[in-house]
């Protein structure tokens, strides 16, 4: 893994993420691997902080342009399209929130990817919108406790499934797309690699980040939360090249989904019957993307 590393750090030391947070690794690890012709996009959100820096400082040592919410492929669109003009091979890369890229700015990116846009979007999945004080977003799992969704005598957590982001991306129709989590780097590498080399419209890559903070998990279990989430099949990574779907890594052993649930104050509250249906939604999403790899379906 460490071959894939260019040589300068490209994030400066001191950041505001919360204490174990792997969002500020995944940012680290990817300008390490995309290199200095690189221009950042953000939006406001946990990810942006670590990208635009805070007040007066600046955190991040390339280009970084800051977007609404709202306009962030928009932007891209401008601003790639200016440097293919003038000749200039840089990659435009948007490092941006799941409320951002599911909710608020989903236009804008399905309009891009429909046009054949040609930048980097990745989404950095913490399933809420965590920034502002975790609120749900359409990727939060259903059941979930967020600030929006309480758990009471009349409620239990979210009441509708999460949005199938990724999937959502591949029936675009656009290059590249895969899923990517913070506890699986080598593959994430891979994927950045291929993201980058991408010359003839979008890569699209959501990548998995738990949030300690929104989640009510232990800072020190991130990285181990998000490997139960792959291990259980709840986050199965794969690519879809061209339209064409594979697994890129996959479990010896798939471990029951409470091996990553019961990891968090958020899922604190499910019964044994909302953890078996919590399964069963597990295994249909997974049922999904495994048709697509072995019917060998192109979309
Ligand atoms: C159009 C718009 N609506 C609301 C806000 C307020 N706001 C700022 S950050 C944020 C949360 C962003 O959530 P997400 O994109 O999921 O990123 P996260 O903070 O979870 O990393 C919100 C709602 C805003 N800046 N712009
Ligand atoms: S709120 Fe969550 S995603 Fe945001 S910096 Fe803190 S731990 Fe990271």
């Amino acid at each position: 893994m460490v071959n894939y590393l260019q040589e300068d750090e490209l994030l400066a030391p001191g950041t505001i993420f919360c204490t174990g947070c792997p969002a500020e690794l995944a940012l680290r690890f990817l300008l390490r691997v995309l290199g200095k012709e690189v221009i950042l996009f953000g939006s406001a959100g946990c990810a942006a902080v670590g990208g635009i820096g805070f007040f007066d400082a600046a955190a991040a040592k390339v280009a970084v342009i800051s977007c609404l919410m709202t306009n962030i492929p928009s932007i891209m669109t401008g601003v790639s399209r200016y440097y293919r003009k003038v000749g200039r091979d840089v990659t435009c890369v948007a490092f941006v929130g799941d409320g951002a890229t599911a909710d608020v700015g989903f236009q804008p990116l399905s309009g891009a990817a429909e046009r054949g846009e040609n930048f980097i979007y990745i989404c950095c999945d913490n399933q809420g919108y965590m920034n502002t004080g975790v609120q749900r977003s359409s990727t939060t799992p259903s059941k979930a406790w967020t600030s929006t969704t309480p758990v009471s005598e009349l409620r239990r957590g979210k009441e509708q499934e999460s949005k199938n982001m990724s999937l959502l991306m591949a029936f675009h129709g656009i290059p590249y797309v895969a899923t990517a989590a913070v506890s699986h780097l080598e593959d994430f590498a891979q994927k950045l690699l291929k993201a980058k080399s991408v010359k003839n419209g979008m890569a699209y890559i959501h990548l998995f980040s738990p949030c300690p903070t929104g989640w009510r998990s232990s800072p020190e279990e991130a990285i181990d939360l998000s490997r139960r989430a792959v291990e259980t099949n709840y986050y199965p990574l794969w690519e879809a090249e061209h339209g064409k779907f594979s697994f890129t890594w996959q479990p010896k052993q798939v471990k029951p989904v409470t091996e990553f649930t019961s990891r968090m104050k958020r899922f604190a509250h499910l019964t044994a019957e909302e953890n078996t249906s919590f399964q069963a939604l597990v295994e249909k999403r997974y049922d999904l993307i495994s048709r697509l790899v072995k019917e060998e379906i192109t979309v």
